[in-house]
């Protein structure tokens, strides 16, 4: 395999997914070292490239075909799956299978004070959230009308700022909703980690070593359960 016929994937490359990323790879035998300061980690044994990005990023370079692999959470891969048929744009990725890491759901969350029956208690209400996308989806679907508030970070802080009367956010074991004063009302979407392929992969050497690491990993995950 040439250089440009290296296996890219994509992986976190500081967050929540990032550690256990690395581990899932090195645990399928993908020998690396990483230098913090690149975005590129070359593997010693095995023709494999791993960039590290931002997670946001993930979605698009599969997509788009500039990596083969990425590792991504099914919530930021469906946020952009939304946006990108929103904008008739093809969706050029297929997941190849749920990881065992990264488990949380997408929520509302209004302030311990407010009065919540349903989801139509939000009618006309401003709702922060960096997932409009979802949040739309699950409101159209409930039929209610509502102004969104797009936050990329501090969510959870924007009822008490007064930017917005609740939250669509992230939450794992809720202990940041009660920090903020707020109360889990309904889960909208649930998640976890999961490895995707682009569509554009096409050379057959390429294939079969993503199919020799899919294997890999399926055994990984099944020797935990
Ligand atoms: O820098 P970069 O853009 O790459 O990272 P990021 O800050 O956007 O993402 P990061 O590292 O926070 O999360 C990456 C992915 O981890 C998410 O897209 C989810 O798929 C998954 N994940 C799992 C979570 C959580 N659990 C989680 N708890 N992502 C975020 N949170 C945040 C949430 O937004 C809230 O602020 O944690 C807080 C809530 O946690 P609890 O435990 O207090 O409920
Ligand atoms: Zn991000």
């Amino acid at each position: 395999m040439s250089e440009s016929n290296r296996l890219r994937i994509a992986i976190q490359k500081s967050g929540r997914l990032s550690k256990e990323s690395m581990k899932l790879l090195r645990s399928c035998g993908v020998k690396f070292n990483i230098n913090e300061q690149r975005l590129i980690a070359h593997s010693d044994n095995l023709p494999i490239d791993l960039l590290r990005v931002r997670d946001d990023d993930i979605p698009g370079l599969v997509m788009d075909g500039v990596v083969d692999l990425g590792i991504i959470g099914e919530n930021v891969l469906e946020e952009e799956q939304i946006e990108r048929e929103r904008l008739d744009k093809p969706s050029r990725c297929i997941k190849l299978r749920n990881l065992d890491f990264g488990a949380c759901r997408l929520s509302l969350a209004v302030p311990n004070e407010f009065n919540y029956e349903d989801a139509s208690s939000l009618e006309g209400l401003r709702i922060a959230t960096s997932y409009p996308n979802l949040l739309r989806r699950y409101m159209q679907k409930k039929g209610i009308t509502y102004t969104d508030c797009m936050l990329k970070g501090s969510v959870e802080v924007a009822p008490r700022a007064g930017l917005a009367d609740g939250i669509c956010d992230l939450v794992s074991t809720g202990a940041t909703l009660e920090a903020n004063g707020l109360y889990e009302t309904e889960v909208i979407y649930s998640s976890t980690a999961c490895i995707i392929q682009s569509t554009q992969t096409q050379e057959p050497s390429k294939q079969a070593l993503i199919n020799k690491i899919l294997s890999r990993i399926n055994g990984v995950v099944r020797a935990k359960e």
